[in-house]
């Protein structure tokens, strides 16, 4: 089901399955956001070699979100804001971790301001706790990753040291929250996912497998690592017994399929090559609720 946010929209918090050790991360609501007719002025951290394709990368996101929509009940689709070109990249705006939304003071300067729509919806989606990083704090969403155990903070161009603190006494009791520094790259999500309450998939690049040392370092080994060459391909989407991989990556491919298939997980892929050019991945086109 698609929903158009409206200000009458109130929906329940429903049960989360996602803090048991190994469960499968289910969600009841997912964020989406459309993508901008100015999307070629995305931020990049390199100009890619053929320009964007900003037809086919509507296309593509409308494809992710027809994915989600089969995979979550309900999917609150917000109108692009014509400002910001990043809006569709709706995961950097907030975190949701139970019953907690962490609304985002954004690392690029000029992606502030796309987190209010988003506040909004939150503010309707009835019984969360609204919290905000304060300045000098900053925090992109791609830079979180809630692995059930742990919050894992990268710490990176975008994301900083104060945004760990604030974390830390947000989440006090609740969730362990650990930096872990970002060397390379734009976030901790480039080169690490979820894959399962045990397992991440890291991509096999010197920034990936430093990231892959400082996570051992900081939980004890808490995780087992699924290393795909591909850096691109090392950003999965996890959504109850589906996992979303980039298509076009086949090395990678074929270590995910593996470890799909002794799982019993249905693998979906999915070509993102515009948004790629925009340093996009899978993660970053929604906030998934639960
Ligand atoms: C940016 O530089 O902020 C966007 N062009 C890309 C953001 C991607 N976000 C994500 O992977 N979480």
């Amino acid at each position: 089901m698609y929903l158009r946010f409206t200000s009458a929209l109130v929906l329940p918090i429903l049960s989360c399955c996602f803090g048991k050790a190994n469960a499968e991360p289910c969600y009841r609501f997912a964020l989406v956001r459309d993508l901008s007719d100015a999307f070629e002025n995305s931020l990049k951290m390199n100009p890619p070699a053929i320009p964007i394709d900003v037809n086919l990368a509507k296309q593509q996101h409308e494809d992710y979100i027809h994915v989600l929509e089969d995979l979550i009940p309900n999917v609150v689709r917000l109108d692009s804001d014509p400002h910001h070109p990043d809006c569709n990249f709706i995961e950097d705006t907030a975190i949701i971790v139970g019953d907690t939304a962490v609304i985002s003071r954004m690392g690029a300067l000029e992606r502030r301001g796309e987190e209010e729509a988003v506040e909004k919806v939150l503010e309707q989606l009835n019984g969360y706790k609204i919290v905000h990083i304060d300045a000098p704090g900053t925090m992109d969403g791609g830079d979180i990753l809630f692995t059930g155990k742990h919050l894992l903070v990268g710490l990176s161009h975008r994301t900083n040291a104060c945004t760990l603190h604030q974390l830390q006494q947000i989440f006090l009791g609740t969730v362990e929250v650990v930096g872990i520094p970002v060397v390379e790259g734009l976030h901790l999500k480039s080169v690490v996912s979820f894959f399962d309450g045990d397992t991440l998939v890291v991509a096999d690049t010197v920034a990936g497998m430093r990231v892959k040392e400082e996570i051992d370092a900081a939980t004890n080994c808490a995780y087992a690592f699924l290393v795909v060459p591909d850096s691109v391909a090392s950003n999965v989407l996890r959504v109850g017994s589906a996992l979303i991989v980039q298509e076009g990556f086949a090395a990678s491919e074929a270590v995910l399929k593996a470890h799909c298939e002794s799982k019993s997980i249905t693998m979906i892929k999915l070509n993102m090559s515009e948004l790629i050019k925009a340093d996009g991945a899978l993660t970053c086109g929604s906030l998934l609720i639960n």
